[in-house]
C-alpha cells in the first residue's frame, strides 16, 4: 500500500490502524514479533527481519542506529513519532518529516513506502517519540499548537477572549488533568493542575463585572465554582458559588439571559425534564433557581450558552437532542425562550460543543465549535443559526477537554 508522507497534522496512520490485529506468538526468532510487550522496536529490514534494536522511551538521537530501521513495531501503547532529523526537528516546511503510529496499531509497518518531498523514510530515521497523545507526539507539548481563525477584525468579543487582546482564545485541559491557556496564536500557558476532578468546564464572559472573563466548574462533590480571570490569561482565587449540583445534568454559563445586565446566569437541566435558571449577581454567585422550561430537557445531551445567534440582542440557548440535533431556542430576554428552531443534525458525533462568541469576527456571535477526536470543526454561525463549516484543527485526544 502506498501512502504520502504529508504534513504533520494529516499524516497519521489512520487507515492502517485498521488492517490489522496482530497476535504475537511468544517465542518468535525472526520478524515482528520478536517485539516485547510494551516496547517500541525497530528493524533492519523492511519485513522484520535483520537485527532488532528496542526501546521503552524516547530518542533524540539513535547512535548505531540512526539512518537503519527499515521497519517498526509499536507495542508501548503510546503513540508513536518518527523523524528524519535528528532531535525530532521537522525534516521541512511543507512536507513534514514526521511519521504518525498510532497508539491502538500494534501492527507491522514497513516504512518503506513513507517518505517526504526529499527522502524515503526507510534508513532515514533519526529521532523519534514516544507520548500519550498525538500532538504531544508531534509537537512535544501537552498542547496543540492551536490557531484560531484571524479574519481580519481585532474587536473585543463578549466571550471567548479571556486575555482580553481581541483574539479568541481557549482554555485546555488536558489528558492529565493541566489547564492551558491557549492564546489562540499556537502559544499557551499552563495556568493549573489537578482539574480532572472537574466535571463541569465553562466560560461565558465576565461574570463578577471587573471586565475580565470568569471560568465555571463543578467538582465531582457537586460543588459549583468560580474561578475569576486576571484579564490576562491566568486566574484567580476561586469563589464557590452553588452546592448539591451533583444531580443536574448539563450546566451552562449564558452570559446574560434574564435582561438584567448582569454576564453570571447558569443554565441546567435535571433528570426530571426540567430547565432552570440561576441569574447571576453582580459579584458573580447566584440567585435562587427559578424553573424556565418543564418537559422534555432530561433528553438533552448538550447546553451550550451560545451568545446572541439571531442578532435580536438577547443570548440564545443551544441544546443537542439524543437524536442529535441541534436546536435553537431564541432568548426572550427575560430568562424565557421562544419558539425553538433546528439548526443541525448529526451533533452526536461530538464529545463536547464549545461557543467561543465571534470566532471568525465577522460581527455575528454564536458560532459553534464541536470537538470530536481526532478533529474539532468551527461552525461558522451566518445568522438565525444558519452554520457553515470548517475543519479548525486535528489531533485532539478523547480524554482531553477544550472549552
Ligand atoms: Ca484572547
Ligand atoms: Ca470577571
Ligand atoms: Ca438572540
Ligand atoms: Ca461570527
Amino acid at each position: 500500500m502506498k501512502r504520502a508522507f504529508r504534513s504533520a497534522v494529516v499524516a497519521g496512520l489512520s487507515a492502517l490502524g485498521l488492517l490489522a490485529a496482530a497476535v504475537s506468538p511468544a517465542q518468535a526468532s525472526t520478524g515482528f514479533d520478536r517485539c516485547p510487550a510494551g516496547r517500541f522496536c525497530l528493524f533492519d529490514n523492511a519485513d522484520g527481519s535483520g537485527a532488532m534494536a528496542t526501546y521503552s522511551g524516547s530518542m533524540a538521537t539513535l547512535g548505531a542506529y540512526d539512518n537503519w530501521a527499515a521497519s517498526m513495531r509499536n507495542r508501548t501503547g503510546l503513540h508513536a513519532c518518527l523523524f528524519t532529523e535528528r532531535y525530532h526537528v521537522y525534516d521541512d516546511s511543507v512536507y513534514q518529516g514526521v511519521f504518525y503510529a498510532k497508539a491502538e496499531y500494534s501492527g507491522d509497518i514497513d516504512l518503506t513506502p513513507f517518505h517526504d518531498e526529499n527522502v524515503g523514510m526507510a534508513n532515514n530515521v533519526s529521532s523519534f517519540r514516544l507520548s500519550p497523545t498525538r500532538h504531544e507526539c508531534g509537537n512535544g507539548n501537552k498542547y496543540m499548537d492551536w490557531n484560531s481563525d484571524s479574519w481580519g477584525r481585532t474587536e473585543p468579543q463578549p466571550f471567548g477572549d479571556f486575555n482580553r487582546d481581541g483574539i479568541t482564545d481557549l482554555i485546555f485541559r488536558t489528558f492529565d488533568g493541566a489547564l492551558y491557556f491557549q492564546r489562540g496564536d499556537a502559544t499557551a500557558t499552563r495556568i493549573g493542575v489537578g482539574w480532572n476532578s472537574m466535571n463541569v468546564l465553562q466560560r461565558h464572559g465576565d461574570r463578577d463585572g471587573d471586565g475580565a472573563e470568569d471560568l465555571v466548574t463543578r467538582d465531582g462533590n457537586g460543588v459549583l465554582w468560580m474561578y475569576p480571570g486576571n484579564g490576562t490569561g491566568g486566574l484567580k482565587a476561586r469563589v464557590q458559588i452553588g452546592v448539591g449540583w451533583s444531580t443536574l445534568r448539563n450546566v451552562t454559563a449564558m452570559g446574560d439571559f434574564n435582561g438584567d445586565g448582569r454576564r453570571g446566569d447558569v443554565v441546567t437541566n435535571d433528570s426530571s425534564g426540567r430547565l432552570w435558571l440561576f441569574a447571576g449577581r453582580a459579584n458573580g454567585t447566584l440567585e435562587p433557581r427559578k424553573q424556565i422550561g418543564t418537559s422534555g430537557w432530561q433528553g438533552m445531551t448538550a447546553l451550550v450558552g451560545a451568545g446572541d445567534m439571531n442578532s435580536d440582542g438577547k443570548n440564545d440557548l443551544v441544546a443537542r437532542d439524543g437524536s442529535g440535533r441541534l436546536w435553537l431556542y431564541p432568548g426572550k430576554g427575560t430568562g424565557g425562550m421562544g419558539a425553538r428552531k433546528q439548526i443541525g443534525s448529526g451533533w452526536g458525533r461530538f464529545e463536547r460543543i464549545l461557543a467561543l462568541g465571534d470566532a471568525n469576527r465577522d460581527g455575528r456571535y454564536g458560532d459553534l465549535y464541536g470537538k470530536d477526536a481526532p478533529v474539532m470543526d468551527l461552525y461558522v454561525n451566518n445568522g438565525w443559526g444558519s452554520l457553515s463549516q470548517y475543519t479548525a484543527s486535528y489531533d485532539w485526544d478523547p480524554r482531553e477537554t477544550p472549552f
